[in-house]
């Protein structure tokens, strides 16, 4: 497989609480025709791309939870998905809230083939939020209650004729993902996010939010020589405005494509995974600067 392929971020709108997983899924279908039609091989969807972002809501009754969550993939209402992805020979990326046969709850990603197989999974690692109802809130924010920190570590995939990491919206800001990444010999980093424009517990940064999204995605990319595409939940959802900024970023660290709008959209670029030599053989060449019987303070 070529090495320099164009890819696609393919960010939703809103989903409605009572939109059905059916629905999700047609409008997920509809941007993957568009991608391929534009010669995507590879399209990346959102963070929790299935429903709405349940988080936002207390829940205590354990089995109305359990209807947020996939108990398979593919699931009944997502074969058509994987089916069509067969069909265009089109890789994605997918995230959802997965309950496994142990009953476990992970927020989870996966990546799928072109030949509609799923070939990596990651379980999100930095979980933000809270655990229990907390009144002061506009919209609560309970991953902490729902999912299980993630226990698959930051795993990377043959794909794409590349390296191929996945991480899960809060994950980019933090430099540890990226790296971890970037160590595993990851070439492309491939994410979704639903992030709310308004952050209850630091208001003063809300107008910061779409900065502070490509900050984090930028500086990863460039630390690390690595591509990212990340893909979001946008819109005003449930009474929740959530960002949008999809973007493609180069491992310079620039932007080379970006989202225009909140609704469904598709972005794409051409991603070519030599090009990551062009910060990896230079200012980030890891084997010859990277001074790591110094950081020892990162994992105590
Ligand atoms: N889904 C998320 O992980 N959202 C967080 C918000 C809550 C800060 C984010 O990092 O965008």
């Amino acid at each position: 497989m070529s090495r320099s392929f164009i890819a696609a971020a393919a960010q939703l709108g809103p989903i409605a609480r009572d939109e059905p997983r059916s629905s999700a899924v047609a409008r997920m279908m509809e941007m993957m025709r568009e991608a391929n039609a534009r010669g995507a091989e590879l399209v990346v969807f959102p963070e929790l791309a299935l429903t709405t972002f349940f988080p936002r809501w207390y829940i205590e009754d354990e089995a109305e939870i359990a209807t947020w969550f996939e108990t398979e993939m593919p699931s009944a209402s997502t074969q058509p998905l994987f089916d069509l992805a067969a069909k265009l020979g089109i890789g994605f990326h997918l995230g959802y809230a997965e309950l496994t046969p142990e009953g476990r709850r992970f927020n989870t990603a996966i990546l799928v083939d072109a030949t509609g197989k799923i070939v990596g999974k990651y379980h999100k690692i930095h979980l933000p939020g809270h655990w229990e109802h907390e009144d002061w809130r506009p919209f609560q924010h309970l991953e902490k209650r729902y999912f299980e920190k993630g226990d698959l570590g930051f795993p990377v995939f043959d794909a794409m004729g590349g390296k191929l990491g996945m991480c899960i919206c809060n994950d980019r800001r933090w430099p540890e993902t990226w790296r971890m990444l970037g160590l595993g010999g990851a070439e492309l980093v491939v994410l979704g996010y639903n992030t709310p424009l308004h952050y209850p517990p630091a208001p003063e940064h809300d107008h910061l939010q779409y900065f502070h999204n490509e900050l984090s995605i930028q500086a990863g990319c460039y630390q690390n020589g690595l591509w990212a595409i990340a893909t979001a939940k946008a819109g005003r959802e449930e009474g929740c405005d959530l960002i949008g900024g999809s973007v493609i970023v180069a491992p310079t660290g620039e932007v080379l494509a970006r989202a225009a709008g909140t609704d469904d959209e598709v972005i794409t670029a051409r991603v070519n995974l030599d090009r990551c030599g062009e910060i990896r053989r230079n200012v980030f060449d890891f084997a010859m600067h990277r001074q790591p019987a110094d950081y020892g303070r990162l994992v105590e």
